[in-house]
């Protein structure tokens, strides 16, 4: 009966070897590298990220310097909501490095593939809805020692401190910087019921704000963005601000800019009871 049974296994396996040679050959004459000294000739146009190599990937954080000398690397990112990247690549003279942003579900988010060795790329991309962001960066040449240098650069935000009295926009605290973060605390039984940021503007810039209650949420801290009489600001005829509650402990929310507006005021506030808070602003 063996002598059977062998030569039907050897054909089914024949043919699942031609079967498999005949689809990568009729797919595509570009073939993404499996291993870090492969070489790839990918470009921004059909560029892409496997689940493998989205579940390998090595984890950093953005600001940080990386230098890697293969043909390919992909790195994971924390990342947040409106957060400014810019990656900052320095190209060996003997290659030419190109990079590409991807999601977690492999979706391109943004690519630069200038063609040339030793010509170094950049790429801008601001984080829309993601928590994390894979980075990819590639050669087509031939692999050698060569090193490439990459830092995802994001501004830093300057930490102030919540300085009472801030309990009016007439008495708002003043803040200079364009990217701030505090840790705040309000308490409505001790005179600090509210709290006021004031930030210069100009036409056109985008106020972007990060705020997260940083404690259990029961005396309802509510955000919102004001001119110097309180009232809320519209964008789109809706009102720039949000209520905090047990389920939505934090919020981003963005405004931006009309003509003749020269300052704009961040408004926390708690009703009643203590509350504590942690406020991003950015302004662009
Ligand atoms: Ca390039
Ligand atoms: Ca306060
Ligand atoms: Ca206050």
């Amino acid at each position: 009966m063996r002598k059977l049974i062998l030569p039907v296994i050897a054909s089914t396996m024949l043919a699942a070897c031609a079967g498999d040679d005949a689809d990568s050959s009729d797919s595509t004459t570009v073939v993404a590298p499996e291993s870090p000294d492969a070489t790839s000739l990918e470009d921004c146009s059909n560029v892409s990220l496997s689940t493998t190599r989205i579940n390998a990937a090595a984890r950093t954080t953005v600001n940080t310097e990386l230098t890697f000398d293969n043909a390919l690397a992909v790195w994971r990112m924390p990342v947040s909501t409106g957060q400014e990247l810019t990656a900052e690549m320095n190209v060996p003279a003997d290659k030419d490095y190109n990079i590409a942003f991807f999601d977690g579900s492999g979706n391109k988010l943004a690519c630069a593939d200038t063609e040339g060795n030793g010509v170094d790329e950049t790429l801008e991309y601001t984080v829309a809805s993601i928590s994390e962001i894979w980075v990819k960066v590639w050669t087509p040449a031939l692999p050698s020692r060569s090193a490439f240098t990459l830092t995802m650069v994001t501004p830093v935000a300057t930490e102030i401190t919540d300085d009472e009295p801030n309990d009016t926009p007439a008495t708002a605290q003043v803040v200079s910087e364009s990217f701030t973060t505090v840790d705040g605390t309000l308490d409505s039984g001790n005179s600090d019921a509210d709290d006021y940021y004031k930030y210069s503007v100009s036409e056109g810039d985008v106020v972007t704000i990060n705020a997260s209650a940083t404690d259990d949420g029961a005396s309802l801290i509510y955000v919102a963005l004001t001119d110097s009489d309180s009232t809320v600001l519209e964008q789109s005829s809706e009102p720039v601000s949000h209520y905090f509650g047990e389920n939505e402990m934090s919020t981003t929310l963005t405004y931006t800019v009309p003509a003749a507006t020269t300052e704009v005021y961040v408004w926390m506030a708690a009703t009643p009871g203590t509350g504590t808070y942690t406020l991003e602003v950015q302004i662009d």
